[in-house]
């Protein structure tokens, strides 16, 4: 590869999770020098830093883990149909010992600065304790909920009991026998360690600010029969994949919700409360999204169920959502977190209400009450999709910041490029499909984009590309059309990109590719295939 060679590696690589792990697997395959960076001790990203008890898939585990080796496939055997944390960082290391990724990964190594060079056509990489790097490409696998962020609450560093965020968890199981623990925060990540947590702690009390329509998971262990046939299916079960507009095995239903008569509405209904997994949100009447009657009428039927399942009325009243339709936010899934409720030990604080005024030395204050904790757990999320990269000072051409390039939104070609950016790939980035998606399904396919686009370089020895700014624009003006009329750009949450936390996150923003994975990877190829049109090479 000496045509693509520069005085370091061929590329370099951020993390070493699900994408950066294939990304370099890929990347060894054209013979290229490949050096990850990767922040934590181990391989697997989200799945190496989400310890907190509880965390396990909402995808089913087979149709989550790498699709890319046949030997891989038959060999893994999943425990369960909705894996927990424990057994996916197990499946990724297993992945990084049968690959022998390890030998080019750096551990504990956090990259704080990364710079184009334009004489060289190189990016030049800082660690933090300043040690640099260099590459022709630098590819990001940073993750879209890797920046973790806690509450703007005066007085978290008063607190003398145990707080953790639950990105950050610790190594060493927590003890919660006997504990007044508080939890902050109602999203995918609160739900499952509240559920889990519940039954094991002396007191728990649940600090809510916007409740979630939360769904059944039904989760259980995978039988040898379904092992079996699991096993054989493989190959139909990701042709499906392939078809369906998030990569899982659940599809839109075609009918409308009011092209049904009332009972065959809610038989439907009762059928997809009583089944496991996304098919709730994902294979629901078409329109249950964004008809608002529609959504409407659905949101009365999860609210029944809420109301059916926690026994004291005025509990169940506030873990109703009352501001947001029902899959207009990231739906949590759920196993018996609305009968945690019901047990004596366990409260709800509504904090539009009550607001929490300070975390002090004994716990945490509210307008109107003074509680004490042994533990506090933030389960309060993440700058969500761009905050990694912001963390990141990326300068391209002319030393611009990707941060200030994105200031009043991402500007993106096919979410995988940016004009000024040369060089740089972002798996995984704002305004690609990765986001609504079964995230391995999504990662796999622009890993092999970029690895294409790669080869293709390395073939024609061109050392430099670029996407055109009239191409980022007319994707941009894309992205934007196709979330026209989804009533989730109507609402707040990390996918519109607010973060209250957060500096300047205080503003709506389409984030992600709304037009679905197939036709998303249709444009990837689309693109390929007229010798990449929309960048300029050589
Ligand atoms: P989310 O879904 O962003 O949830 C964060 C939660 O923390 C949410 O309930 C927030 O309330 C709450 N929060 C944040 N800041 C505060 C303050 N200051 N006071 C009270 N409550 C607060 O993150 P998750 O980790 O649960 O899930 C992220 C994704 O990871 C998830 O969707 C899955 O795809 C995997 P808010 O709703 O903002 O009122």
């Amino acid at each position: 590869s000496a045509a693509t060679r520069a005085t370091g590696f061929d590329a370099i690589i951020l993390g070493a999770g699900i994408a950066g792990m294939y990304q370099l697997y890929r990347l060894r395959q054209l013979g290229l020098t490949v050096r990850v960076f990767e922040a934590g001790t181990g391989v697997g990203g989200t799945w190496y830093w989400n310890r907190y008890p509880g965390a396990r898939f909402d995808s089913e585990s087979y149709t989550y883990g790498y699709a890319f080796d046949e030997a891989l496939l038959q060999d893994w055997n999943w425990s369960e149909h909705f894996a927990a944390q424990p057994e996916t960082l197990r499946y990724l290391n297993h992945v990084a010992d049968r690959f022998d990724l390890r030998r080019d990964i750096r551990f504990e190594a956090r990259v704080t600065r990364a710079q184009f060079d334009e004489a060289a056509r190189e990016w030049e990489v800082a660690l933090e304790g300043g040690e640099t790097h260099r590459a022709r490409i630098l590819i990001t696998a940073i993750g879209p909920l890797s920046a973790a962020t806690l509450p703007r609450i005066p007085g978290i560093e008063d607190f003398r009991g145990t707080s953790f965020h639950t990105y950050r968890w610790p190594h060493e199981p927590v003890d919660f026998a006997g504990k007044r623990v508080a939890v902050i925060g109602t999203g995918a990540t609160g739900v499952q360690v509240i559920q889990t947590i519940a039954p094991q702690v002396g007191q728990l009390t649940v600090f809510q600010r916007t409740p979630n329509w939360c769904t059944p998971l039904h989760n259980r262990p995978i039988t040898e029969d379904e092992q079996a046939r699991i096993k054989a299916g493989y190959p139909e079960m990701f042709e499906l994949l392939r078809r369906t507009p998030g990569c899982y095995i659940h599809d839109t239903d075609p009918r409308g919700t009011f092209e049904v008569t009332e009972a065959e509405r809610e038989a439907f209904w009762e059928r997809l409360y009583s089944e496991p997994g996304f098919g709730i949100w994902m294979a629901n009447f078409r329109d249950v999204l964004t008809d608002p009657k529609a959504n409407a009428l659905f949101s009365d039927f999860v609210a029944r169920k809420i109301r059916q399942r926690v026994k004291d009325p005025a509990t169940a009243e506030k873990l109703i959502p009352k501001c947001h339709g029902f899959g207009t936010r990231r739906v949590p899934q759920e196993t018996r977190f609305y009968e945690a409720f019901n047990l004596p030990h366990v409260s709800l604080v509504d904090t539009r209400e009550t607001p929490i005024e300070r975390i002090t030395a004994a716990g945490i204050r509210t307008s109107e009450a003074e509680y004490a904790f042994d533990v506090i757990i933030y389960a309060t999320g993440f700058d969500a999709i761009t905050g990694s990269f912001d963390r990141i000072e990326v300068r391209g051409t002319g030393g611009q910041r990707l941060k200030e390039h994105w200031a009043d939104g991402p500007k993106t070609y096919l979410g995988l490029m940016s004009a000024g950016f040369p060089n740089l790939l972002t798996i995984v980035g704002p305004h690609n499909a990765s986001t609504r998606c079964n995230i391995p399904r999504c990662i796999e396919q622009n890993v092999d984009w970029v690895t294409g686009l790669l080869r293709h370089m390395q073939a024609q020895g061109l050392t430099r590309a670029e996407a055109t700014p009239e191409a980022e624009a007319e994707w941009s003006a894309h992205i934007e059309e196709l979330a026209a009329g989804m009533l989730y750009t109507q609402v707040d949450s990390w996918a519109t990109g607010i973060n209250r936390n957060v500096e300047g996150k205080t503003v709506r923003r389409i984030l992600q590719y709304q037009g679905g994975a197939p036709q998303y990877r249709a444009r990837c190829d689309a693109v390929a295939e007229q010798g990449y049109a929309g960048m300029t090479m050589d």
